[in-house]
């Protein structure tokens, strides 16, 4: 009901009297009280006047189904979103309930309070200022092509922020990153059988409105946000629509035709790797050598000496000297 009651707030430009909207979805006058009241602690500006009614002064920049709408186009992705306020972490709350629910489903906070990053790193999450979400996915493909959902979602994120007017880079194979720093991480997690996939997690962590002071002082360096490097405020839900928009067309070739052509030709094209001295990380093993490519694979693949190794996953760093 408080939907309905927003829907018709949204149509009107001028004020709605509260007999127009008791008439309308036959509710007391109390009720819409209560309703418009919900409303407002959610963050949507509404002004009552005695003898005029109701008014949408202004829309929040929230992260719910009911503000996504607008800009979504997708036919599953994001149709079924869970909203929270606060949350330890969106993709630990999904592995939760992935089984029960639908593909393309996605888990939205505003704030996350032990936000993770790959390797048990955590993710800073603070509130109202980010995109911190996950999606669901149960593609029918062998659990060795996972692995390439990470470059799936990066080129996403890229084309969103594109469409928006943003020039952003992709730091194979997880990382999205402006003026050399990171503004986007993924964390792709999954839960399968040898050759059977039951669910992907594919955690997605934007930093949009965080200012300088949002951020710990040994990420300062090596992290930014949209709104520091633009000058200006990104409409969240704008941005989190697009992204679920330009998921869905790539995310569908991947699995009905095993085709990554365009995800591949964005991460080569806007590679900050690609020509690099790189380290290779694998525990307490670091080489050191030269990324030439990342293959048809989605594998990044390094000169190290007068070998070729080709990198599924572990950690890769650019050289700090370069
Ligand atoms: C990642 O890990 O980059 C994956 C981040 C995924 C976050 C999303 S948010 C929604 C979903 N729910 C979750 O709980 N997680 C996902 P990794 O490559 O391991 O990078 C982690 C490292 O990035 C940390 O060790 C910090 O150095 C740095 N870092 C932490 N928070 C950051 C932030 N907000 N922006 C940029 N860098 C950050």
């Amino acid at each position: 009901m408080k939907y309905k009651i927003l829907e018709k707030l949204k149509q009107g430009e001028d004020f709605i009297s509260g007999q127009e909207i008791s008439k309308e979805f036959h509710i007391t006058r109390a009720a819409i009280w209560k309703y418009i009241n919900i409303l407002r602690e959610e963050g949507y500006n509404i002004e009552s006047v005695p003898s005029k009614g109701y008014r949408l002064v202004a829309l929040p920049d929230i992260l719910s189904y009911e503000e996504i709408k607008e800009y979504l186009n997708t036919d599953f992705m994001g149709r079924n979103i869970h909203y929270f306020n606060s949350i330890d972490s969106t993709n630990s709350k999904a592995k939760e309930i992935a089984l029960d629910e639908k593909e393309g489903t996605v888990l939205i906070a505003e704030e996350q309070t032990e936000g993770k990053g790959r390797m048990g790193r955590s993710w800073v999450s603070p509130k109202g200022k980010g995109i911190w979400m996950s999606i669901i996915l149960k593609p029918n493909v062998e659990p060795m092509k996972v692995p390439k959902l990470t470059l799936v979602g990066a080129a996403a994120v890229y084309k969103a922020l594109e469409n928006m007017g943003i020039k952003a880079q992709i730091k194979w194979p997880n990382d999205v990153l402006i003026d050399g720093k990171k503004i986007c991480g993924i964390l792709t997690e999954m839960s399968g059988e040898l050759n059977m996939v039951n669910y992907v997690i594919m955690g997605i962590g934007i930093n949009v409105n965080l200012d300088e002071g949002d951020f710990p002082e040994e990420l300062k360096d090596k992290a930014t946000s949209l709104k520091i490097s633009t000058g200006k405020e990104i409409s969240r839900k704008e941005l989190t629509a697009n992204i679920l928009n330009e998921f869905e067309k790539l995310y569908l070739k991947f699995k009905e035709e095993d085709n990554i052509e365009e995800v591949l030709k964005i991460s080569r094209e806007n590679s900050i790797l690609l020509g690099e001295e790189v380290r290779i990380i694998r525990g307490n093993n670091i080489k050191i050598g030269k990324a030439i490519d990342i293959n048809d694979n989605g594998e990044l693949v390094v000169e190290v000496g007068d070998k070729v190794e080709k990198i599924i996953s572990g950690e890769v760093s650019l050289r700090a000297n370069k």
